[in-house]
């Protein structure tokens, strides 16, 4: 007898309710354009390779059916043959933002600038970081000693001043109509950092009296190196060891890299071996050749770090494409290197209307922050774009706002072949009627 009372679970009246609604909303989103397939539709077929499960398990890896990757100028910088083992070549990999999720760049994502060298094949047992110049007592730390001292992980984006620019690694991105929000943008990322804050290290120093500035230098072949402003050392500098949970990558400087909040990517100096306390900047090969602004008349912008509020669309964006008109999210990331992400607002009508997008927090300070906003797409052309608020009240600008802070004509930004720094511009997405998702930046 008790075997027939078993037909049904029962079912509560919120259980109820619940199931209703998700009915409900289930048939919503079918009928508003096909959301999903029936069940069993799709089966993956059988591995045809057998992984190496001993060394899977030990340390994973992503699923053989996802296929997110970098990519710049590493290609079409080895000539047929193949450059000779070695040969210096300036390098950038960038990150593929249409396939993140959420606000952290996955670490194997992260994108990558190296000025002409490879990442050192670097002992951590063997590296040492040595802080010296007006300090009262020069110290030498290993990467030991630095993990004993009281640590403090964040999330913070590292953008390239140069992201975007029209000149240098990948040429023209920001100009084709088939850029993805790769080519446009792909040269930010955002990881957790996990390390000890740069003051403690130069209190335990003791900074002299008339110090203003510390120069930063990498292990590399190159040396990379960077004048710092001290006040900025002082305020939320990190020496980092960790990113994302673990050690940082090489190509991001394991062992340790300098993590400057919100400044200019060549700041974050990367296999990090020496802090020089000194009383003015160096001027260093990189920061004075590469990285000021030039300006038309032939004057550069010095000593500009700060890099402002952007935001952009990833989802939809070039190169994807909408199956059909229905609902949609639109996801984007925004960030400020001022502070933290207020507001975020999304056109969906060629910049007629904006309408608030979700903060999908927590917002964090000088990091990526998603948004999303609900969509339904009505099949006709239109354009999407997303603007952004900091917590200092800077609103990111449009392309004709930087045009006339640049005293040029619109059409500069599309023809220079210099390095644009610090183009934040508003980036619109074209959706054309065929669901195609272009770059209208130019259009
Ligand atoms: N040692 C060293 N640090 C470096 C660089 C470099 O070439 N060597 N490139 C800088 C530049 S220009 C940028 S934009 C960032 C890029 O950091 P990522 O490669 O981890 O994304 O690192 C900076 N730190
Ligand atoms: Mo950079």
């Amino acid at each position: 007898m008790l075997g027939l009372e078993r037909k049904e679970p029962r079912m509560s009246a919120r259980e109820k309710g619940r199931r209703q609604f998700l009915k409900k909303a289930v048939l919503a989103g079918l009928s508003a354009g096909a959301i999903g397939t029936s069940a069993g539709a799709q089966t993956a077929e059988p591995g045809n390779t057998a992984p190496d499960l001993k060394k899977l398990h030990a340390y994973g890896e992503r699923s053989r059916f996802e296929t997110a990757a970098r990519s710049g100028t590493m290609g079409d910088m080895y000539p047929p043959g193949g450059m000779p083992a070695g040969t210096p070549r300036d390098f950038g990999l960038r990150t593929p933002l249409q396939d993140t999720v959420g606000f952290i760049t996955p670490s194997p994502l992260h994108y990558v600038i190296s000025h002409a060298h490879e990442p050192p094949d670097i002992d951590p047992h063997e590296h040492r970081l040595m802080i010296h110049g007006m300090v009262d007592r020069p110290v030498i730390f290993t990467v030991e000693d630095l993990k004993r001292l009281p640590s403090v992980s964040r999330p913070h984006f590292i953008e390239c001043n140069a992201n975007s620019s029209t000149a240098g690694p990948g040429g023209a991105a920001r100009v084709a109509v088939e850029a993805t929000v790769r080519e446009t943008h792909g040269f930010t990322s955002c990881s957790i950092w996990t390390g000890v804050p740069l003051s403690l290290l130069l209190d335990r120093a003791g900074v002299q009296k008339g110090s203003t500035w510390i120069i930063a230098e990498g292990s590399e072949e190159g040396k990379h190196a960077k004048s710092i402003p001290l006040e900025k050392a002082l305020d939320d500098v990190l020496v980092a060891y960790g990113q994302n949970g673990e050690a940082i990558r090489p190509e991001q400087g394991y062992p340790l890299r300098l993590v400057v909040p919100g400044w200019e990517g060549i700041n974050n100096v990367k296999w990090l071996r020496r802090i020089k306390v000194v009383d003015q900047p160096y001027m260093g090969m990189m920061e004075s050749t590469k990285y000021p602004s030039l300006r038309l008349d032939g004057k550069a912008r010095w000593f500009q770090f700060e890099l402002g509020p952007r935001s952009v669309i990833t989802r939809p964006s070039g190169g994807q494409k909408l199956p059909a008109p229905g609902f949609y999210e639109i996801s984007g990331l925004a960030w400020s290197g001022r502070g933290t992400i207020r507001k975020v607002e999304v056109s969906t009508d060629r910049g007629r209307t904006w309408k608030e997008a979700q903060i999908q927090g927590p917002a964090h300070s000088k990091s990526h922050t998603r948004f999303g906003m609900d969509w339904t797409w009505d099949g006709e052309e239109t354009i999407l774009q997303a603007r952004c608020l900091d917590d200092q009240g800077e609103v990111q600008p449009t392309m004709a706002d930087l045009a006339k802070i640049w005293g040029v004509q619109l059409d500069f930004f599309r023809s220079t072949s210099i390095v644009i720094g610090h183009f934040n511009a508003i980036q619109p997405w074209k959706v054309n009627r065929d669901g195609s998702v272009q770059n209208a930046l130019f259009a």
